[in-house]
This record gives structure tokens, C-alpha cells and sequence, in this order.
């Protein structure tokens, strides 16, 4: 900063003149301000958008603020008066007030610097002209730029052209995929009314189906062989019971007996006694009771001769007493319906001869499941109007009755469910926080993009998963599924800076760390494609990319400003 006394008028004597002295004065001319050769331009420093404001009212003039009236001559007079900085444009006396200067970039672009910038010896690269500092202390370097800057945009410009077209592609194909979808929810909707109608109907017919075969179960019942196995059960069950009794009282009987034949006094001569116990003797097999003891073997061999025929009785298909005893009680068991159904079938299945059912062997195979169709159709249909007796009345008829209702319940489900998603889909579509508002991500939903590092392979499929694949044999780590765009909260949601950044989160956990995720930057380019890779932090991936979806059409103002920028 150049501290001068309050009345010079700098710059424009002395020492600084007979130093551009030597320089032929066309080229001063052309490379420096006015304010070099008199007093400092007014203007010198003020932005194109602030130059009517510095005009004088009667050579005084107003700070831009209101606050104060100063003389013209103060203007850019390097001493601060305005409380606001406004009088000193050009130069850096009030640098304190935050006040900024502006140079034109003459070839390039005008851009504006804090005043405190201003005559610090320093060549700012914002003012390429050279112009914050003074005359021949910085180069004007605004040709060279300019042109680097427009070769620059033009590339950036072409890029964005054809990556425009590119995305108005994804625009056209999210409104195809918007048509398909309504008309998906709109062609589900329908079947949904029709599905429920079936589902309605083949209900009525389960429960009819299944109240007649209660009906023809209780016809079956009254076959005269139901009745007379019934009956056979119930005469069984009952001999089962009163042998059952009878055995307990031949048990007692026993028991009395035996009493008798130990305890009785032979020597009292009581024939009665003794013709019992005899008797008893000869029914139960059993040794006379004084002759116990004596000639072993001959009693036995003669047992052994009674004993055989008895059991040959038994062997020819008749139920030993041991066999009573087990299996009859499972006999009885046996699930009498099930066996009157398993009969009825039986009974009807080997039925041959019905012109109907054979005529199949006669067809050539490629009418055959035409036929089979066509026979089940009429069976049906005889089955409901009651032609075909039995048949339409079975067990099977009313499973297989409620398999048709349980699959087109089904069937119902899926529908539904099919509707659901193209409601859902439909909703993320134009949404800000999914699709993008013009659906122009859509296009690139599930689209897997890759890059190889070497040492492994970073591939991202946009909306989905991140991984992390080994080059080189090993485990493949997620690296996080899509959670959502920049969260930053200075970048609102829908503004091109939100669809910058893409978080995946979520991954593998790092071991003794936290889980992997992604940040993957993305800016316009002619191609979807990853290009860096770097881990940001312990198991946090920075990943670069470009895509077609960011290159936002050139705008009318921008093409101008483009064309003009090229003069
Ligand atoms: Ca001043
Ligand atoms: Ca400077």
C-alpha cells in the first residue's frame, strides 16, 4: 500500500512517469489505465454493474450506501471516506471496510478481488491485466488466458453438447418407462378386478363342492356293504366285550377251583367234592392231586398228545388267542370311510370299454392334448350338470376344486404385488430424491461400471451395489448399496450440485473398523464411466466418474456468453 499525503493527486508525477519515460507512448497507452497519467479514473476499479452510480451531482457525490455526501474529488482519492469503502474502488485505502476492486480482463473475463489485493506487489491470477497492481509490476497475460480459457469452455462446451444428447435420450426413455408403467398399473388394476372375480367364483365352487361331498359321502353310507361291514364291526366289538367277560369269569372259576382241589379233606369221603375236583382236573390239564410227584414222564408224553391237535385247530386262518388278544383291537380301528372311498374308487377305475376314455389310443400325438382338453372340458361340465354321478361328488374333485381357488388366490397376490411395484417405481421415477425430476437417471439404474487398479477392480453399479473385486484370487467385499445423493446442507435437493455425489453405505465391515462405503463423485461426460479411485479413509472409497446424465443442456444466455466470450 502507498501512503500519500491528502493533497497529492497519485500516480500521476514524479518518479512513476520517468520510469514509463522510455517506453514509446502508444504502447503506455494501450497497456495502462488513465489514472497512471492524471489523476486515477473515478471509475478506475468499479464493475460495469455499479458505473451509473458514479456519476458527480454538482461535483459531489453520495457513498453508494446513502450514508455520506463526499466532493467528487474524494472519489478514488486513496483515503477512505465512505463508512461503506464505496469512494475507493481503485485503490485499497479502504481495504478495512471489505470494499473489492474490479479489473476487466480485457481479452478475458472481468472478475473481482478484495481491495486489500490491491498495490501489494502481488500479481493476482484473477486480474490477468495486470490492473490491481501498478502499471509494469504485473504482465497482462489476458490474451494467453483467454485464449486457454476458451479452448477450454469449447471442449467443456462440446462435451456437454453431445453428453446433452445423450441425456435427453434417458429423458425420452424415462417417459417411455413412465407410459409402460402407468400402463402397467393400469392393465393390473383390471386383472386385479378380474382375479378377484375368479377368486370370488372358485370359492363359491370349493364350498359347494365340498358341501356335496358331505352329501354323496352320507349316499355312499347307505351301500348295503357299509351297512353290513358296520354291522359286522358292531357284532365284533361286542364279542370282543363279552369274551372279554367271559375270560374274567373263567379266571375266578379257576381260582376257586384250584382252592378246592389243594385245600379239600380226601378222608371225608365227600364224592362231590371229589368228582369236581376231578372234573376241574381233566378241564385245566392237571395231574390229580395225590398222584403229584409221581411217574413224570408218562403224564407228560400224555399231555403233549392232547395238546397237539389243538393246535393244528388254529393254524387253517383262524385267530390264535394270542392273535385275539393283540390285533383285534387294530382291526377295529380301521378308518371305515377312508376304506368305503378307496372301495368306491376301486370299483371304478377298471371300468374299460367307455368310448370316451379310449378313444386317446386311437389319436395321433399331435391332436392329444387338444383332446385331453377338450375330454376334460366335457367331463366338467357332465360333472357339474350331474351326468357323470360320483364322480363330481369325490374327494378329489373337491381338492382339486381348492387348488384351483388357492391358485388363483395366488395369482390375485401376484397381481397385486405386480401393482404395487409399478406404483412404487412410478413414484421414484420424476422424484427429486430418486430419478432426478426429469426421470433422467432412470436410463442408468443397475448400470455396472468398472475400474481396474491393479490390484483389484472397483465396480459400481449405480443404484445398486458397490464392490470390491480381487484382481488376484480372494474374497470380493461390498462396498455398500445406493443410499441416497449429496447430503451436504448447502446443496439443495434437485439442483445440479445434488447429483454430484452418490453415497453407498452400508458395506462389508472393515476388520477392527467401521463398514465399507462410497462417495462417488460424478461430473458431465460423453460416456458412464469410473475414472480414480482413492480411500478417502479407513475403509472409505472416493471414486470419480463421469456420466451423460449431468451435461445439462447449453442454455440460450450460456451459448451467448460463449460467443461473445470468444471476440
Ligand atoms: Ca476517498
Ligand atoms: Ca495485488
Amino acid at each position: 500500500m502507498i501512503t500519500l499525503p491528502r493533497t497529492r493527486q497519485h500516480v500521476a508525477s514524479g518518479p512513476a512517469l520517468s520510469l514509463y519515460s522510455m517506453i514509446p507512448l502508444h504502447v503506455l497507452l494501450l497497456s495502462f489505465p488513465l489514472g497512471c497519467f492524471a489523476a486515477l479514473e473515478k471509475t478506475f476499479g468499479v464493475p460495469p454493474s455499479l458505473l451509473p452510480r458514479y456519476v458527480p451531482v454538482k461535483s459531489s457525490w453520495k457513498c453508494l450506501d446513502g450514508s455520506k455526501q463526499i466532493p467528487w474529488d474524494f472519489v478514488n482519492d486513496d483515503s477512505c471516506d465512505c463508512p461503506d469503502g464505496s469512494d475507493e474502488p481503485g485503490t485499497s485505502a479502504c481495504a478495512n471496510k471489505n470494499s473489492a476492486f474490479y479489473c476487466h480482463n480485457v481479452g478475458h473475463i472481468g472478475a473481482t478481488i478484495r481491495s486489500s489485493r490491491v498495490n501489494d506487489g502481488l500479481c493476482e491470477l484473477e486480474c490477468c491485466d495486470g490492473s490491481d497492481e501498478l502499471p509494469g509490476v504485473c504482465p497482462n497475460t489476458c490474451k494467453e488466458v483467454g485464449e486457454a480459457y476458451r479452448k477450454k469452455r469449447n471442449e467443456e462446451m462440446k462435451i456437454r453438447k453431445t453428453g446433452s444428447k445423450i441425456r435427453s435420450t434417458y429423458i425420452i426413455f424415462a417417459q417411455k418407462e413412465k407410459k409402460r408403467l402407468e400402463s402397467l398399473v393400469e392393465s393390473t388394476s383390471q386383472e386385479i378386478v378380474v382375479r378377484r372375480n375368479e377368486v370370488a367364483r372358485l370359492k363359491d365352487i370349493v364350498d359347494r363342492a365340498e358341501s356335496i361331498s358331505a352329501a354323496a359321502l352320507e349316499h355312499k353310507k347307505e351301500s348295503p356293504l357299509y351297512i353290513s361291514l358296520m354291522e359286522h364291526y358292531t357284532a365284533l366289538k361286542s364279542l370282543q366285550r363279552e369274551h372279554k367277560k367271559l375270560q374274567d369269569r373263567s379266571k375266578e372259576l379257576s381260582t376257586i377251583l384250584d382252592t378246592l382241589r389243594t385245600g379239600y379233606n380226601p378222608n371225608y369221603q365227600d364224592m362231590a367234592v371229589l368228582e369236581a375236583v376231578r372234573g376241574w382236573e381233566q378241564i385245566a390239564g392237571l395231574e390229580h392231586i395225590n398222584d403229584v410227584g409221581k411217574d413224570k414222564e408218562e403224564e407228560k408224553e400224555e399231555e403233549e398228545k392232547q395238546a397237539q391237535p389243538a393246535v393244528q385247530e388254529e393254524d387253517d386262518g383262524m385267530w390264535t388267542a394270542e392273535e385275539l388278544e393283540q390285533d383285534l383291537d387294530e382291526l377295529l380301528n380301521t378308518d371305515y370311510v377312508s376304506l368305503l372311498l378307496e372301495h368306491d374308487e376301486h370299483v371304478r377305475t377298471p371300468v374299460k370299454g367307455t368310448l370316451l376314455f379310449d378313444l386317446a389310443s386311437y389319436l395321433p400325438d399331435t391332436v392329444l392334448p387338444q383332446y385331453e382338453e377338450i375330454k376334460n372340458t366335457v367331463l366338467s361340465w357332465f360333472r357339474l350338470l350331474g351326468v357323470i354321478r360320483g364322480d363330481d361328488t369325490s374327494a378329489s374333485e373337491s381338492s382339486r376344486a381348492r387348488q384351483a381357488f388357492t391358485d388363483a388366490e395366488n395369482a390375485l397376490k401376484k397381481a397385486e404385488e405386480n401393482k404395487k411395484n409399478a406404483e412404487d417405481d412410478l413414484d421414484d421415477l420424476f422424484s427429486v430424491e430418486g430419478f432426478g425430476k426429469d426421470g433422467e437417471w432412470k436410463k442408468l439404474d443397475g448400470l455396472c461400471l468398472e475400474k481396474d487398479t491393479g490390484e483389484y477392480t472397483y465396480e459400481v453399479c449405480l443404484f445398486g451395489e458397490a464392490r470390491q473385486k480381487p484382481n488376484k484370487g480372494g474374497s470380493t467385499f461390498s462396498l455398500g448399496h445406493f443410499d441416497g445423493w449429496n447430503s451436504s446442507p448447502d446443496v439443495t435437493p434437485g439442483e445440479p450440485e445434488y447429483y454430484k455425489k452418490q453415497y453407498y453405505k452400508h458395506g462389508a465391515r472393515c476388520w477392527n473398523g467401521p463398514e465399507r462405503s462410497v462417495v462417488l463423485e460424478l461430473s458431465c461426460g460423453t460416456e458412464n464411466a469410473l475414472l480414480t479411485v482413492v480411500e478417502l479413509e479407513k475403509c472409505e472409497y472416493g471414486i470419480t466418474g463421469t456420466t451423460p446424465a449431468l451435461c445439462l443442456p447449453i442454455s440460450e444466455s450460456e451459448g451467448k456468453d460463449n460467443n461473445r466470450e470468444e471476440l
